[in-house]
């Protein structure tokens, strides 16, 4: 499946609990997102595979693929376009073979030695960050600033996406440091309106 990192929406059930997980992400689609990752790190495999499936039918027809965070099995079962993992997660070596050529797999990124150790011919994306501290994410890396995006982004011959306290209002800068699109979790979960949310990445 192509993929297009520009704005990659990463899910956030209980900040999505307003209108819900489906609401949000048809909302933010029709908003211009063009990617979105479920993560949820508490709920059971069965669970994530169920909300899975009910995303995979919200993006029927959108083009915007399904990614899952980290649990392999959900994205082998689920019927997901691809998986993302960190760098304590699955291998990549063992996604790739479990999902095969056409999965999109992505992998996060902190430093340049982490860029220089992965496994770039088996993967198809790289998330650089975060840029900013973030309360989304307990126990998140060293925030590396724009200027070690821009570090990561030139190093990386992967397309790449930021990812860390990202807002509508960074979008221009983000690109201008050479990523190809800004991936968010609060700047579209549990917005009052995810649409025009999403919306304001493309036109700040
Ligand atoms: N990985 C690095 S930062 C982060 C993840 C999953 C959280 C990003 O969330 P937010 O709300 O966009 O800062
Ligand atoms: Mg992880």
């Amino acid at each position: 499946m192509p993929f297009d990192l520009s704005l990659y929406l990463i899910t956030d059930a209980e900040l999505c609990a307003g209108i819900g997980l489906e609401k949000t992400v048809e909302a933010a689609v029709q908003g211009g997102i063009t990617m979105v990752q479920l993560r949820d790190k508490h709920a059971s495999d069965e669970h994530m595979i169920a909300q899975a499936k009910r995303l995979k039918a919200v993006l029927a027809g959108s083009g915007v693929p399904l990614i899952i965070n980290d649990r392999l099995v959900v994205a082998a079962e689920s019927g997901a376009d691809g998986l993302h993992v960190g760098q304590s997660d699955t291998a990549v070596q063992e996604a790739r073979q479990t999902l095969g050529s056409n999965a999109i797999i992505g992998l996060s990124i902190n430093t340049l030695t982490q860029l220089q150790d992965a496994p770039l011919e088996l993967l198809d994306y790289v998330g650089l960050g975060p840029v900013f501290a973030t309360a989304s994410k307990q126990d998140h890396a060293q925030p590396i600033g724009f200027e070690g995006l821009a570090q990561l982004a030139s190093a990386s011959q992967l397309p790449c996406v930021a990812i860390g306290g990202l807002k509508a209002e960074h979008a221009a800068r983000v690109k201008a440091a050479g990523a190809d699109g800004s991936a968010v979790i609060s700047a579209i979960c549990g917005q009052p309106d995810p649409r025009l949310a999403a919306q304001a990445f493309h036109s700040p």
